[in-house]
This record gives C-alpha cells, sequence and structure tokens, in this order.
C-alpha cells in the first residue's frame, strides 16, 4: 500500500527563468546580443531596454515585438515568420553555450529544496517560457546529467499554444500530474507568471529576480528575497514565513494550507 502523503502539498511546480536561475539580464540578454552580432545586425540589448522587452515572454514573441516597436520594416524579408525563428535558434545555441560554461549558477535554496521535495516523494514539475532545450541543459550543468529525469513533468516553451501570462503552461502541468491545483503550489519570479499560475488556481511563493523586483505580487501566498539556505535565511518582502527562514516542505505545506 503507497504510504499516504501526509503533506498537503502533493506537487511543486517550478518556473525557470528568474526563479530556478537569473539568467535574464547575464544570460539571455548576452545571448540575444551574441545572435544579432552573428547576424550582421547592428542592434544591441542593453540592461534597460531588455528590462523593458521582458514584459514580452517568449524569445521569438520578444524579437517581434522588438521589430514592430524599435525598428519596423528594417528586416526585408518574404518570411519574418521564419528569419525569427532562424534568428532565434541562433540565440538559443548561444544560451545554452553559457549554460554549459557555468556561469549561471542556480540561485539559493534551490538545489536544497529540489533534494528535500524528491526525499519526501513530493514530484516536481517545471513550467517555463524559455526554449525546451535550454531547461534541459541548465538543469544538466547545474544539478547532473540525470536530472531531466528527475521531474515528473517538464512543460516548456510553445508546448502550448498561450505563453504566460496565460495559464496554459501551468494547466499542462496539472493535467499530466493528474493533480488539482489545490494539491500543488507554484513557485515564481515575475508577476506575468503570478498571473498564469494564479489563473490555474494554484497557490504561488515568489522569489523575486534583479527585473521583477518591483513588480506587483498581489495574490502571492509570500513573496521573498530567494528561498534561502540555513546559512544564509531569505528576506521577506511580504507575507507571513511563519516563523521560517528557508523555504522547506513544512513553510510550502503552511503556505498551502491556509
Ligand atoms: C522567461 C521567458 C523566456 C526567456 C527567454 O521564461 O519569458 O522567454 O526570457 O527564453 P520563464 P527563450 O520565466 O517562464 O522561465 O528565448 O527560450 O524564450
Ligand atoms: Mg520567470
Amino acid at each position: 500500500m503507497e504510504k499516504v502523503n501526509e503533506n498537503n502539498i502533493s506537487a511543486v511546480l517550478f518556473d525557470v527563468d528568474g526563479t530556478l536561475v537569473d539568467t535574464e539580464r547575464d544570460g539571455h540578454r548576452i545571448a540575444f546580443n551574441a545572435a544579432f552580432t552573428e547576424l550582421g545586425l547592428t542592434w544591441h540589448w542593453n540592461v534597460e531596454l531588455y528590462g523593458e522587452l521582458l514584459k514580452i515572454t517568449g524569445g521569438k514573441e520578444r524579437i517581434r515585438y522588438y521589430l514592430e516597436k524599435y525598428v519596423p520594416d528594417e528586416i526585408k524579408t518574404n518570411n519574418l515568420e521564419n528569419w525569427i525563428t532562424d534568428l532565434h535558434m541562433i540565440k538559443t545555441r548561444h544560451f545554452v553555450a553559457l549554460l554549459k560554461s557555468g556561469q549561471i549558477p542556480l540561485r539559493p535554496g534551490v538545489a536544497r529544496l529540489i533534494k528535500e521535495l524528491r526525499n519526501a516523494k513530493i514530484k516536481i514539475a517545471i513550467a517555463t517560457t524559455t526554449t525546451p532545450e535550454n531547461v534541459t541543459t541548465l538543469l544538466k550543468s547545474t544539478l547532473g546529467e540525470e536530472s531531466p529525469a528527475w521531474f515528473d513533468v517538464i512543460a516548456a516553451g510553445d508546448i502550448v499554444p498561450q505563453k504566460k501570462p496565460a495559464p496554459d503552461i501551468y494547466l499542462w502541468v496539472l493535467e499530466r500530474l493528474g493533480l488539482p491545483p489545490k494539491q500543488c503550489i507554484a513557485v515564481e519570479d515575475s508577476e506575468c507568471g503570478l498571473k498564469a499560475s494564479l489563473a490555474a488556481g494554484i497557490n504561488t511563493v515568489i522569489t523575486v529576480s534583479n527585473y521583477t523586483v518591483l513588480q506587483n505580487f498581489n495574490g502571492a501566498a509570500i513573496t521573498l528575497s530567494d528561498l534561502g539556505e540555513s546559512s544564509k535565511p531569505f528576506t521577506i518582502l511580504t507575507g507571513d514565513a511563519y516563523g521560517s527562514r528557508w523555504v522547506d516542505i513544512q513553510l510550502l505545506n503552511k503556505l498551502n494550507s491556509r
């Protein structure tokens, strides 16, 4: 008889960019600029401009938005969608190389919490807008070759028609987990991601990142600096951690059973 899970959470759904790793400013942005250079484009997304472009989720969607808003009519091609897809594939190649170089570490508490969840037989999943190859490369380069297999579901990129803030990616994960939203909890870094997880009915822990710290996190179960470690506890930005100083299963259960 399978041991009844006395925890009230059965799964934790992790966002990737800004949550597992702080990838936007010094990862994706650098990869986009390297792709522009490789194609002989004079474009350069500086930190400030990229922060503005981040309101569009999805790299291909972000490129399209930039073309339309900042450099309309600059690209003369009879198939813009293919051109964007090709540019984005070059960008992904540069981003994957950055990940493999080990220059992008996991955020505080991520490896510890994943280990705790696995030991407690609580399911773990990924719900991200980023490209699937980025996820597997990130997991392998930070948690080891076997780590993608630890996740019960990995949902990424174009697998759903509508990216965050639409709930599609979270609904896709819930369906494959075969779990109701109330038995799950999500970990996100952005207002856009929070809108997606809340629209799917999932309580959500926010760990802010450098681009999202000033965003609106109304509706989050708690807003933190990061997941925390016993050696480096988190800072609480909003909400009650019931005396906990890092995110563990006990705190997740309390947050999800309020
Ligand atoms: C963040 C995103 C992604 C990345 C870029 O995803 O919106 O688009 O910025 O990755 P999340 P791609 O926070 O949901 O992990 O270029 O592969 O889209
Ligand atoms: Mg994110």
